[in-house]
């Protein structure tokens, strides 16, 4: 493979401080060989440093990283990783030093994003984090900007090609911030199109299985990989349950311990896909040492983003790999609501699925609105707000039967106050919560 061809030499370097414990360092550095592997790169050497508190100048400290020099000529190192983010001093002082590339994590990240974006959505948001990343980190070395705007008239009298570069970088940041909220747009079309169906949103960290689940359970072809962030877009497919009522599906790219904060940002509009859920199945791989705080790093992206007010029901995958059935049971105990599932072997997957229509099920509003006669005309608007489920002629009045979910509860009852208020005939509203 070409790819293999061209890996690139890395050694992962690793903190131990009081923030991060030697306990965890191991699993830490497992989860970045993992992105330096995805991102291309062979992993030859780790090298650990404990020290009370991060160096200001070079991180792990001056004697460390000369050490850290001396290895990379050794070993004929291309790339060095750091797991803890750089600041762009220490990134400078550690590169004169080593005189190879200096990646940090959330460089790694981007650049993985990078790699991974097909969509013109996902190709946007990750140049505007790449571009948010590269501004505080410009050292005057950068130059292909200049270029792809062609050079000439772009540098102003008196400016330093470090000022010319930061100018050009803000524009495009510009450009494709007014780019994306175009597409951000065209996407709330979409879904406005969708409103009336129960939406499910799989979410969880980076290669728990969360589109083989999707797979397994829509046949949907979304791409399943042994890598990090395979998924960039969020894909939403439909799934009938045994009920025959339709639900949808959405696939959303995997959450990562400190997760870049621009990416978080910029991949907003995806995620946008996952706010309009009315639930979360929170995809968790049981099969890693680190699960519970892979879920905090979730349950954390999940309040940033404020999904947290809808329901979660938690997702053990990949059962079939435990030996240790033991864990299951307290799981169980601890963890409910939750089901354990084999999204790859297919087990367990009808309790899934019956889990599903429940929560459905419970989320549906029944409403039977009483119009006169004269407020006919109004019918064809109220299919706009909610889904008609049926129309009674009775007399002098008009029964309408609708129903919503109860994550559109609030939108439907302002809508029809708003249609249906005295001043536009008056009319009364019978409140049925009954599920169907
Ligand atoms: N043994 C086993 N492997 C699984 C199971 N579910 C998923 N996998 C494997 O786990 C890896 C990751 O699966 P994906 O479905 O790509 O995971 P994801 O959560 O979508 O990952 P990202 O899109 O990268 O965030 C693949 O190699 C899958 O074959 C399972 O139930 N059992
Ligand atoms: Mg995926």
């Amino acid at each position: 493979m070409l790819e293999a061809e061209i890996k690139e030499r890395a050694i992962l370097v690793g903190l131990i401080t009081r923030k991060t414990p030697s306990w965890r360092i191991a699993d830490y550095l497992d989860e970045l060989e993992l992105l330096a592997d995805t991102a291309g790169a062979e992993v030859l050497e780790r090298v650990v440093q404990e020290r009370e508190r991060k160096d200001p100048a070079f991180m792990i400290g001056r004697g460390k990283a000369e050490e850290l020099a001396r290895m990379t000529k050794y070993l004929d190192i291309d790339l060095v990783i750091f797991d803890d983010d750089l600041t762009p001093a220490q990134a400078k002082n550690i590169e004169n030093l080593c005189g190879v590339k200096i990646v940090d994590r959330s460089g790694l990240i981007l650049d993985i994003f990078a790699k991974h974006a097909r969509t013109r959505e996902a190709r946007t948001q990750v140049e505007l984090a790449q571009l948010k990343y590269l501004l505080p980190r410009l050292t005057g070395q950068w130059r292909h900007l200049e270029r792809q705007v062609g050079g000439i008239g772009v540098r102003g009298p008196g400016e330093t090609q470090l000022e010319v570069d930061r100018r050009l970088i803000r524009k495009r940041v510009g450009v494709l911030e007014k780019e994306l909220e175009k597409i951000s747009g065209q996407r709330e079309i979409r879904r406005k199109n969708r409103r009336s169906l129960f939406k499910v949103a799989l979410i969880g960290y980076t290669n728990v299985g969360k589109s083989t689940l999707l797979n397994a359970l829509t046949n949907a072809d979304v791409l399943v990989e042994d890598r990090l962030f395979a998924t960039l877009d969020a894909t939403v497919r439909s799934l009938e349950l045994p009920d025959r009522s339709q639900v949808l599906l959405i696939d959303t790219v995997g959450f990562i311990r400190k997760l870049p904060h621009h990416l978080i940002a910029s991949f907003k509009s995806t995620l946008e896909e996952a706010r309009d859920a009315d639930l979360l199945l929170h995809v968790i791989d049981v099969t890693q040492s680190c699960y519970l705080e892979q879920m905090a790093t979730v349950d954390t992206v999940v309040k940033e983003l404020h999904l947290d007010d809808r329901p979660v029901l938690k997702v053990f995958n990949k059962i079939d790999l435990l030996e240790e059935p033991v864990l299951l049971g307290r799981l169980r105990e601890t963890e409910q609501p939750c089901v354990m599932i084999s999204a790859a072997r297919g087990i367990q997957l009808s309790q899934l699925i019956m889990r599903i229509q429940e929560y459905a099920r419970a989320s549906l509003r029944f409403e039977s609105l009483e119009l006169a006669v004269a407020q006919a005309a109004l019918i064809g608007q109220i299919y706009e707000i909610a889904d008609v489920i049926q129309i009674h002629y009775e007399d002098a009045r008009i029964l309408v039967d609708i129903k919503f979910s109860a994550a559109q509860e609030k939108r439907v009852r302002a809508q029809l106050h708003k249609l249906l208020t005295p001043q536009s005939g008056g009319m009364d509203i019978q409140h049925d919560h009954s599920c169907c």
